[in-house]
């Protein structure tokens, strides 16, 4: 199932999402096997920021029925740090490279643009928008014109292609995603996290540390359809789509609604080869979907 997205010629159409699978941890785990092995077509790297983090205050996760509530904090090295130690591990993964920004201002997501254009072992970049730009207190990704200045200024400091991941957290993602076409983007892909909470089952606090979290997981899927089905009729520019695909039917599901790309992620945390056995899944619906066309045309 060879698939091309945004000039990149890939060998299936399945991804993982973004800080769903760490595959440094994954290497140190499984050794060469995984790179003999990688579940995924192209890989996507959690989210870099600019200065280190810490992450969020400890519980992060919450189990729900049919998925999962996070609220990691964005936790990493820092863009110095990733270019040190994290960058040259990524590079020798057998799949394009494609690194995750997010920045707090526009000038810093142009700042992590630049430094990863610089960089031939990155294949691609995904902006993750869904926090403030602490300038206008408005979430990047929730308002079209916000996008709009982010894509206009960051477009011209890259010649790799830009994905802009949406976010649900909006009143109209897809007019966020058109407005990232209008201004550039190569691609855009859907969804990030829908905001949630839960609370201490004796004190009635808030279970996570950081109060509010992200619900991912089977429980979105219906929610990501819906979404793939109103951007897919706004933009031309390709689509990954992801929310809560466990199965090989789940993947053909988004990409009849409209994706190129579909990307694995809370599922990787119960069984790490779920996209390997996604894309072999896929892999039989389509031929056996060939084979029925061929008969009944
Ligand atoms: O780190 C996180 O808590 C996090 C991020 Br950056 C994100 O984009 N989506 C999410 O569910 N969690």
């Amino acid at each position: 199932m060879p698939t091309e997205f945004c000039g990149l010629e890939l060998a299936h159409p399945v991804i993982n999402a973004s800080g769903t699978f760490d595959a440094i941890a994954a290497r140190r785990a499984f050794g060469d096997a995984l790179l003999r092995h990688f579940p995924f077509s192209a890989f996507v790297s959690k989210t870099v920021t600019l200065a280190p983090r810490q992450g969020n205050g400890p519980p992060r996760l919450w189990e729900l029925p049919a998925g999962l509530l996070n609220s990691i904090g964005l936790p990493n090295r820092g863009l110095a740090g990733y270019l040190e130690h994290d960058l040259p591990e990524l590079a020798r993964l057998p799949v394009p490279l494609i690194v995750n920004v997010m920045g707090f201002t526009p000038a810093e997501v142009a700042e992590l643009v630049a430094a990863f254009d610089a960089r031939p072992e990155v294949s691609a970049l995904e902006l993750n928008v869904s926090c403030p730009n602490v300038e206008t207190g408005l979430v990047m990704g929730a308002d079209p014109d916000e996008i709009a200045a982010l894509v206009r200024r960051v477009r011209p400091l890259s010649t790799k292609p830009i994905v802009v991941k949406l976010t649900p957290n909006a009143s109209d993602p897809a007019a966020v995603a058109a407005a990232a076409e209008a201004e550039g983007a190569d691609a855009v892909s859907l969804l990030n996290t829908l905001r949630g909470m839960a609370r201490h089952p004796r004190t009635g606090e808030p279970w996570l540390g950081g109060r509010t979290g992200g619900v991912s997981g089977p429980a979105m899927r219906a929610t990501a359809l819906a979404l793939l089905d109103a951007v897919a009729a706004r933009v031309e520019i390709p689509i990954a789509a992801m929310g809560g695909v466990q199965s090989g039917a789940q993947a053909a599901d988004l990409l009849s609604a409209g994706a190129r790309l579909v990307a694995v992620g809370t599922e990787s945390f119960r069984d790490p080869g779920a996209g390997s056995r996604v894309a072999r899944e896929l892999d039989e619906i389509q031929s056996s979907t060939k084979n029925v066309a061929q008969i009944r045309p």
